[in-house]
């Protein structure tokens, strides 16, 4: 399959690719989680909710592997360093009691993959206790396994979880495609920054496309 995607065409093996869903959970995307503890309107990030299911279908329906994530930490928050607990004034601290449960600790309501984006059985669901995917987790080994080579990702936030994924990934020998309109951020800058630095260079992090683009190839490969 082939996209014309930014900043040129990039092609991929449906067989031997993972769509990424970086930290669609009630922390971030919904009031009384951690990004509104941390100063943020929510309200923004919940505009990519329908592109992002019309992706993850239309992925589902082809058979692909999906991969989602959460930034989590386990209840004794000893997968939490001190310095990012502590770090800055937010109104709550990770690990505090929140109107979702505990903030960012595993298992609590607000820790749950909203009801939209769901995962099903045979989806990897990894709880990451750092920004990027591939740190503290199994995912380069279960992807290995699957004999996955390329990435695409969507989610939240743009300049921060998913940029540090894709990094991360680059870094590992993926190639990865980040779908524009299925990411955010609480600063609109921020992403606008993010999608061209990683595009930039010729592909220097990956690819960019849309979520029309992606569902037009998925469509065309189902004949
Ligand atoms: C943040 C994330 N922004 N998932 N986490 O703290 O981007």
């Amino acid at each position: 399959m082939q996209i014309q995607a930014n900043p040129f065409h990039y092609d991929f093996d449906l067989a031997r690719t993972a769509l990424v869903i970086i930290d669609m959970q009630r922390d971030f995307i919904e009031p009384g989680g951690f990004g509104e503890t941390l100063g943020n309107d929510v309200s923004l990030l919940a505009a990519i909710v329908p592109a992002c299911q019309a992706v993850l279908g239309a992925w589902r329906a082809a058979g692909g592997l999906v991969v989602h994530t959460r930034e989590a930490h386990c209840a004794d928050l000893s997968d939490c360093p001190p310095a990012k607990r502590n770090r800055g004034n937010p109104s709550l601290r990770i690990g505090d009691a929140g109107p979702m449960g505990r903030i960012l600790v595993a298992g609590e309501s607000g820790n749950q993959i909203i009801p939209q984006l769901a995962p099903v059985a045979g989806e990897i669901v990894l709880d990451k206790p750092g920004k990027g995917a591939f740190y503290a987790t199994p995912l380069h080994n279960l992807l290995q396994q699957a004999e996955v080579t390329h990435l695409v990702f969507m989610g939240v936030t743009t300049e921060v979880c998913v940029q540090t994924s894709m990094r991360e990934a680059n870094d590992r020998g993926y190639d990865g495609l980040l779908l524009e309109d299925c990411t955010e951020s609480y600063f609109p800058q921020f992403k606008a920054a993010a999608v061209e630095m990683m595009r930039a260079q010729g592909a220097i992090v990956g690819w960019t496309a849309t979520s029309a683009q992606m569902l037009a190839t998925l469509a065309a490969s189902q004949g």
